[in-house]
Order: C-alpha cells, then structure tokens, then sequence
C-alpha cells in the first residue's frame, strides 16, 4: 500500500519512477540507555518500516515530499542547515554527514512514507536516517560500508535533531536480522545475533500513545549526568572511560560527594548492562522465565533510578504483573511516553488487550495501541 503511495506521488511529482528502499523501526528486548555508555543492548529491527523512493534529478537541489505530513520541502546542496524540530532534519542532516565525509551528492528526489508510529520509541527517525542515506548511496553507486552509514545516521540525529543518541537504533535497523535479536556492544561495536525462539509466547508493545514534549532535553540531561559520575569515579581511579568500567563499589567512593539521584543514573546502568549479559545467557538457555524476571528489573531501575518512565508506562507494567501469562514488562526506549514491550502468552492476546484498554481508559480516559511485530532483516531494497 505505503509502496503505491510512494510510486504514484512520485511519478505525479518528478514524472520517473524512483528507487525503493526501506529501513526498519527497533524493538530493544533490554539494555535501555546503555548504548551511550559504551554498554550492551539487545535491540531487533521489525516490521514497521520507513520506505523511501529516490532518484537523481540532476539539479544541485533536494527536493522531498512526505506522505505522513503531506508537505514538500527542498534545500540547496551546497547551502543548509537544521530547521527546528521539522521533519526535514533527518534527511538534512544524514545528506550533510555524506558530504562531510567527501561523497559529492548530487540533486536528488524523495517521497517517502511507513507505518512506524512516531514518537512511539520505535525509531522512526532512525529508520528515515538510515533509509536516506542507504537511498543516496545506492542511486549515486557510493558503496557506503553499513557500518560507516550507521554512523552518519546517528551523528545526522546529534547534529540536525538535537539529540545526542546512542547508535543502538541505527544500528539495529541497519544490520537487523530476520527472526533475532542483535546483543550489540556498543563500545567496540561487535555484535552477535541471538535467535529469538519465544514458543507459545510472543512480544506485544503497548503504546501508551504518551508523547513527551521535553523528552529530547530529558534524554540529553541523562548523558549529561551519566558523564558526571564518570568525571567523579575518574578522580579516584585510573583507566575509567564510561560507566562501563565501573562496579557498584567502585560507586561507594564517590557517593559523599556526589548527588544522590546522579549516583542513581550511575547504578542503574551499570546494574542494567550486567542484566543485558543475564539476559543473552537466559537466552541461550532458553529460560524465559528468567528473560522475564530482567525485563521487570530494568523497568524499576528505568522508573526509579533513571527516571524515564511516566505514569501511563509504569501503570501498564503493573497491571502485568499478577497475570502469569505475562513472563515480562518494560518501558521501551528513551522514555517519558511511547511503549511497554511485553512477552505474553499468544493465546490470552485477546483477553489481555481487552482488560487493558478498559482499565487504562478508566485510569487515563483513553486507550493505548497495541502492535504484535515480528522481527525482520534491516535495510535494503524494496523488492517489487
Ligand atoms: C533512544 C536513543 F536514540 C537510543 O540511542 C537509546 O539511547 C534509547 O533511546 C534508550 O535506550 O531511542
């Protein structure tokens, strides 16, 4: 359907037919805000995906149309810059990475379109990023190496959006692959993929349909105060670079002198990188239970020592937890909005879904989304 769209506007609008490509949104089964602290995450790419048709034009201009928000834009190649909180900043800024690092991009056009809910924590700007600057590669016979593109598209968000992300979501939809989860460590960037072979349960993401409007300058305050302790462990011992090096007691030293909930930024994500590497050995072993338990752990940690969570997020988790069906519950992403993932009996889907979408409406005068995804492989070409 997304694809028809594409092709039609885009012959309505440049008279050719364009290049598909796609780029997938991200689930993260656990390891939240460690991606920015040189830890370990355990993302997948799914089936929500952002298509873009692209193709040369010629001139020294973009020029963009999308479909979400029914809206041309176009910017001069050798002459632009962020444009405030629009949608623009994503495709902007990866073609000014590209630049930077000394492909000579040409005019290009761009309809593009998906079905990743924004503001979902589902990475859909990731997902644009990574789509464009794949697009781009391919029309101009670039050969971008994908991990040199998971890096512009990360920096593209830092520069153009404003945010100072991790690369757990680029990277994901990138090098995402059918059927698993990717535990990723985010320090040296070596990964390995982990089937995920979840039985009779299956993952359901609840959309809070929360969308902070000051998530953006939380999350940045967030990598601000995780580089604080490290500033402060620093002072007491040699060979610390990231929270990553650092133990629970290595926190005891520095606590008189630091502020409680800074110190509690600090434990949380040293206690959820060490439950990422539970969590990949509950995997291997094929002990959901276990998967589950974590899943539940990083939620409080995420709520009460990192701060992120919000009171529709934390009264989805609780509302899992007396029901057996359910193995495991958690906020997903950066947070102050978006979606529970939860691991959920297939069978009671039903059942569940209608027992939430009453008490939350009764709770919060209004009903979440569900989505049941699958996992799937990153980037690529659409095949038609
Ligand atoms: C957002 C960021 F973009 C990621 O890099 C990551 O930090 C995540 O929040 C939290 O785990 O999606």
């Amino acid at each position: 359907m997304i694809i028809e769209e594409i092709q039609k506007k885009f012959i309505e609008l440049f008279d050719v037919d364009p290049l598909l490509v796609y780029s997938p949104g991200r689930i993260n089964l656990i390891g939240e805000h460690t991606d920015y602290n040189e830890g370990f995450v355990m993302p997948a790419a799914i089936d929500k995906k952002m298509f873009v048709g692209i193709a040369a034009n010629g001139f020294s201009q973009a020029r963009i149309y999308s479909l979400d928000f029914q809206e041309e834009f176009a910017f001069d190649l050798q002459a632009f810059g962020p444009k405030k909180g629009h949608w623009s900043n994503y495709i902007m800024g990866v073609t000014s990475q590209l630049q930077q690092a000394g492909y000579q991009v040409k005019g290009f056009d761009i309809v593009f379109g998906g079905d990743i809910p924004v503001g979902a924590g589902l990475s859909s700007s990731a997902a644009l990023e990574c789509a464009v600057g794949y697009a781009i590669s391919e029309i101009f016979d670039f050969k971008i190496p994908k991990r040199s593109l998971i890096q512009y598209a990360q920096k593209a968000e830092h520069v153009f959006a404003g945010v100072q992300c991790g690369i757990m979501d680029q990277f994901a939809s990138v090098l995402g692959k059918k059927g698993h989860v990717i535990r990723l460590d985010c320090r040296d960037l070596s990964y390995e993929y982990f089937p995920l072979d979840l039985g009779d349960y299956q993952i359901l993401l609840v959309d809070t349909q929360v969308k902070h409007s000051l998530a953006n300058t939380a999350y940045n305050r967030r990598r601000h105060e995780c580089t604080e302790v490290v500033l402060m462990a620093q002072q007491n011992q040699v060979g610390v670079t990231s929270l990553r090096d650092l133990r629970l007691k290595d926190l005891d030293e520095i606590k008189p002198y630091i502020d409680k909930e800074v110190l509690g930024r600090g434990e949380y994500i040293i206690e959820e990188n060490e439950r990422v590497l539970e969590a990949s050995k509950a995997l291997k072993d094929g002990n959901l239970e276990k998967l589950g338990t974590l899943m539940y752990a990083s939620h409080e940690g995420l709520s009460n020592k990192y701060n992120v969570s919000c009171p529709e997020l934390d009264f989805l988790v609780d509302q899992t937890k007396p029901l057996d069906y359910v193995l495991g519950s958690r906020m997903m992403g950066g947070g102050f909005g978006g979606c529970t993932i939860n691991i959920i009996e297939k069978e009671k889907i039903k059942n569940f879904k209608e027992s939430i979408e009453s008490s939350f409406n009764s709770h919060f005068g209004k009903s979440p989304k569900f989505y049941e995804i699958s996992l799937e492989d990153g980037t690529g070409l659409v095949k038609t």
